[in-house]
């Protein structure tokens, strides 16, 4: 029979190179394999290897066995003992895993050396390949599942095999201390089970099931603190998150018992300040620890909606600038080991909810990666009532990860000593290669999806089970009893000690006093009135000098040689160049780096621009190589960045915002490649953007760019759905604005930097695409050196007198450009145009003076070209019949209610348009295809 068809398996390589090695010098290999390969080859020659004279049934088990090793290896952990309810396949389940399958049987591994199955350290204590192939299933086929076939770098492979079998992080080599883990367990177990006494059927999400977690976040804090990481930034899912807040972050019991009371004289400041306060297992805490030691770390929770897995990419968006220093100009330092993100997800969640992919997708991203994130999921098998087989697709919950190359290590709930090696892995890894890693906690849920649910409806059997099982508790004093280690009698002791320290706290609670809650403070009264905006014009000269300073060898590409000349020589023309919008937001960008506020832009194709307007990083034609103006101008005293963001909206989003919260010092903008695809983040704003303040005293000064306007381009290129965030602003939540100038856009960036330190909200700008290079839209340099954000701007070219008007359009944004520019303008002297800039917080004093201002008005016209159900109209209208107190007729003009934002059609798109310029001026227009809505008269 010819070798090479009976001689196959990946590990033939490993064979002959053993075998190559034995003939250049036997005493290169150990004495089993050189007695193998003796009986091979006797005379030792190379031609008798691989050779008809070899024993062909010698070569199938010793291939038979290298591939039993390799299945192991790769595939143990499909049979490795991972559910404490021993719900999941048996083990040995798979074929691969077999003597048979490899046509093996045990004599053939008795009669074969261990060392040609390469474990580490193991020739002398496993004298034949059976021990050697006994112990690789101890390792791998046991309460923990190395799941590592997936890892494509070398390094990174045989460091994490290499660690499994050397057991270099296994309790074994490094112990824990037994009893302090049962004190921590009980301490863990009488939390849950005081609350379920007093608080019966109470929501809190127990742990009980996945009690380790907690020493587990121990153990990753206490490495994190030796590392001399200044901050752990968890994510942290509702499931044993009032444990976490208890025992990990130190919230006291008072407290927490507080909160369950919910007291009467509760903070509701709602009137006041839009305080809503939220339950108790969405509130984020943070705790100082390590003060003993020479660095001080915080241990950071944010709070978190219900939305699963939303906090994810806020937690790495933290870490990232927690990692990234910006108090010098030129692009962020990077220091790798500021802080560490710790996620906790929930095992439904993290297939079901696609932000979990968008995140664990900036792992490896320039501008995005955190030195890598531990993720543990909380694993109890269900999601609500829902099973596992109903939940995902995949074998297991991590199963995503894999596709992003992330290392998973499954650990059984129930033993503890899986667990600390699962963490203690985990952590190496992450600080040896700065990356991320899964751990698969796998447990139960000892009651229902919460404390108040029937879960036997659902799922009688496996509860029969999970009433039957004992908690990690007792099965971790019992072993302890066994091991001599406590007396019997002393757990339950323990047990009892510590739900008398819950009584106690109970009884002496005064529910109203131990109330603590983060109630916000509003920003000063008028300070977004009063910043200073315009610059002079020496600095605008000087900014725009450098900015258009180009390296010496630095080759321009040919199509942007007369874009920048034009730039170049901006304010060298007498006559008063006109500035653009993307030249305005240049310049308003440099000048705030110059007065040291760093800036950090992101979003789809953001570095040139959806349009091809900013230009913000210039390739050189020869080479490729970027420069980027804003990290080189001399003015600067403040790192920028600019980067193509990956293709996510709710991800990037909820990254931006964790980057804002660690950073509120610091200018984030996030631009939309057109606004229209900010509702796939729909999510992340309700919850993080503008509710957080309300919910959890949150002050995130986020920016966010929309391109927003109807150019006939289609449903899904004209809106940035202007309502929906009307729609969600109250309580100085926000700030709204849809500027039609670019001074105006100067100024309103300026606004938003120059007030992050007193009054920082979020800021919406609803940003031109076809206008952006518009004559209308550029502004002459004195509007940059004189002024400030106008809120509101008043028709300053009336074709008549102001006394003469009788109709005031009011608009906002882009359709100001077609009816200022319609022909019908001229032809009606009565009416004038005015500019709402600023929707929110509407500019009410403006508005009143402005109507003063028209004393002969007899109608006031709210054009918009969003359809009547979409933009602006529905917040304005009860709004400005008030202001007006009703004495004047309001009339909407634009689009007719409908449930699409624009026509698929671009001559419908003409014909709608026309027809609404029409009707703003002439109201009685026979025109059809606008509504026109006469409130009141
Ligand atoms: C985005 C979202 N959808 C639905 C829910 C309702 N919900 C709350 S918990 C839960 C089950 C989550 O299962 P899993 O992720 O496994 O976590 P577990 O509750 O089991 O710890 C569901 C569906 C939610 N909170 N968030």
């Amino acid at each position: 029979m010819a070798l090479e068809k009976e001689f196959h398996g990946p590990n033939l390589a490993y064979i002959l190179e053993l075998h190559q090695r034995y003939l250049n010098d036997p005493n290169s290999v150990d004495e089993a394999t050189r007695k193998l390969f003796r009986e091979w080859s006797p005379d030792g020659r190379e031609s008798t290897f691989p050779a008809s004279t070899i024993s062909t049934s010698n070569l199938l088990s010793l291939t038979g066995a290298v591939n039993l090793a390799w299945a192991i290896r790769s595939y143990g952990y499909l049979s490795a003992k991972l559910d404490p309810l021993n719900n999941t396949p048996a083990p040995m389940s798979d074929p691969l895993l077999t003597l048979e399958f490899h046509k093996l049987q045990e004599e053939d591994l008795l009669n074969l050396p261990a060392a040609i199955l390469n474990l580490p350290d193991r020739q002398v204590v496993d004298e034949n390949a059976y021990d050697a192939i006994e112990s690789l299933r101890g390792i791998y086929c046991g309460t923990i599942g190395y799941d590592y076939g997936h890892i494509r770098i070398p390094e990174e492979r045989n460091w994490l095999y290499q660690a499994a079998e050397t057991g270099r992080y296994r309790p074994s080599q490094q112990p824990v201390d037994e009893k302090q883990l049962l004190e921590r367990l009980t301490q863990i177990e009488a939390f849950e089970l005081f609350l379920h006494r007093i608080y019966p059927g109470k929501t809190r999400f127990s742990i009980e099931g996945l009690d380790m977690l907690i020493p587990m976040l121990d153990e990753i804090i206490a490495s994190a603190s030796d590392e001399k990481i200044h901050a752990v930034l968890m994510g942290m899912a509702h499931r044993g998150r009032l444990n976490v807040l208890a025992h990990i972050l130190k919230k006291p019991y008072s407290q927490i018992l507080a909160e369950f009371s919910d007291p009467k004289g509760r903070a509701t400041t709602w009137d006041e300040l839009g305080w809503t306060g939220d339950v108790k297992y969405h509130m984020g805490a943070y705790k100082s620890v390590g003060q003993d030691k020479d660095v001080e770390m915080l241990v950071h929770m944010p709070p978190n909606p219900s939305h699963l897995e939303q906090v994810d990419p806020v937690v790495v968006g933290m870490a990232r600038a927690a990692n990234t220093k910006t108090d010098s100009p030129g692009a962020p330092r990077y220091f790798e080991n500021e802080s560490l993100p710790l996620v906790i997800h929930g095992d439904a969640s993290f297939v079901g909810q696609g932000i979990v992919a968008e995140t664990l997708n900036f792992s490896h991203m320039a501008g995005y990666a955190t030195s890598g994130c531990l993720h543990i999921i909380a694993n109890n098998q269900l999601g609500f009532t829902a099973t596992e087989s109903e939940s995902r697709s995949s074998l297991h919950a991590s199963d995503l990860a894999k596709g992003f190359e992330i290392p998973v290590i499954h650990a059984n709930a129930d033993d503890p000593y899986a667990c600390m090696e699962a963490v203690r892995t985990a952590f190496a890894y992450r600080q040896k290669f700065r990356k991320d890693f899964v751990i698969n906690l796998i447990g139960y849920r000892r009651y229902g999806h919460n404390e108040g649910d029937e879960p036997r409806f659902t799922q009688p059997v496996m509860y029969k089970k999970i009433d039957a099982h004992p908690p990690i508790r007792q099965l971790w004093a019992e072993k302890l009893e066994k091991d001599g280690l406590i007396s019997q009698g002393e757990a339950d002791d323990l047990l009892q000690s510590h739900l008398k320290e819950l009584q106690e706290a109970n009884d002496q609670l005064d529910a109203e006093k131990a109330l603590v809650e983060p109630v916000p403070q509003p920003p000063p009264r008028g300070a977004a009135q009063k910043v200073k905006t315009a610059i002079t014009l020496k600095r605008l000269k000087e900014l725009n000098r450098f900015l258009m300073e180009f390296p010496k060898d630095f080759h321009l590409n040919p199509k942007l040689v007369r874009a920048v000349e034009r730039r170049r020589t901006l304010f060298d023309k007498s006559d008063d160049g006109k500035i653009d919008w993307a030249t305005a937001e240049e310049l308003a960008f440099a000048s705030i780096l110059e007065d040291g506020t760093p800036i950090r832009l992101t979003g789809q194709d953001s570095a040139r621009g959806t349009f091809s307007q900013r230009h913000a990083v210039f390739y050189d034609v020869e080479n490729n190589k970027p420069h980027i103006p804003l990290q080189t101008i001399p003015q600067s005293t403040a790192a920028f960045e600019v980067l193509n963001s990956p293709l996510s909206e709710a991800g990037a989003i909820g990254f931006e915002v964790g980057f804002n919260i660690m950073a509120p010092e610091r200018l984030v903008i996030w631009e939309a490649q057109y606004g229209d695809f900010i509702n796939n983040a729909q999510g992340v704003l309700d919850e993080f953007l503008l509710s957080s303040r309300a919910k959890w005293g949150l002050t995130p000064s986020l920016v966010l760019l929309l391109p927003h306007g109807n150019e006939g381009q289609g449903p899904d290129h004209s809106s940035a759905r202007i309502e929906r965030f009307l729609g969600l602003a109250a309580e100085i939540n926000v700030r709204i604005a849809y500027p039609s100038t670019a001074a105006q856009y100067f100024h309103l960036l300026r606004r938003q930097a120059l007030l992050l330190k007193t009054d920082p909200l979020p800021l919406v700008v609803f940003t031109p695409k076809g206008l952006l290079r518009h004559p209308l839209t550029a502004s002459s340099a004195n509007e940059f050196t004189t002024g400030n954000w106008q809120r509101v701007i008043d028709d300053a070219n009336l074709p008549g007198k102001k006394t003469a008007v009788k109709n005031l359009i009011l608009c906002s944004g882009r359709i100001y450009v077609d009816l200022v520019t319609s022909p019908l303008r001229k032809e009606h002297s009565d009416s004038a145009i005015a500019r709402v800039e600023q929707l929110y917080p509407l500019p009410k004093q403006e508005l009143e003076e402005l109507l003063a201002d028209y004393p002969t008005l007899e109608r006031l016209i709210w054009v918009q070209e969003e359809p009547l159900n979409m933009g602006a109209w529905n917040y304005l209208r009860p709004r400005l019949r008030q202001l007006m107190d009703d004495r004047l007729p309001l009339h909407y003009v634009g689009r007719p209610e409908s449930s699409s934002p624009a026509e698929g059609s671009s001559t419908l798109y003409r014909i709608n348009q026309q027809s609404l310029i029409e009707h703003a001026f002439k109201l009685e227009s026979q025109a059809r295809t606008s509504s026109v809505v006469k409130e009141r008269g």
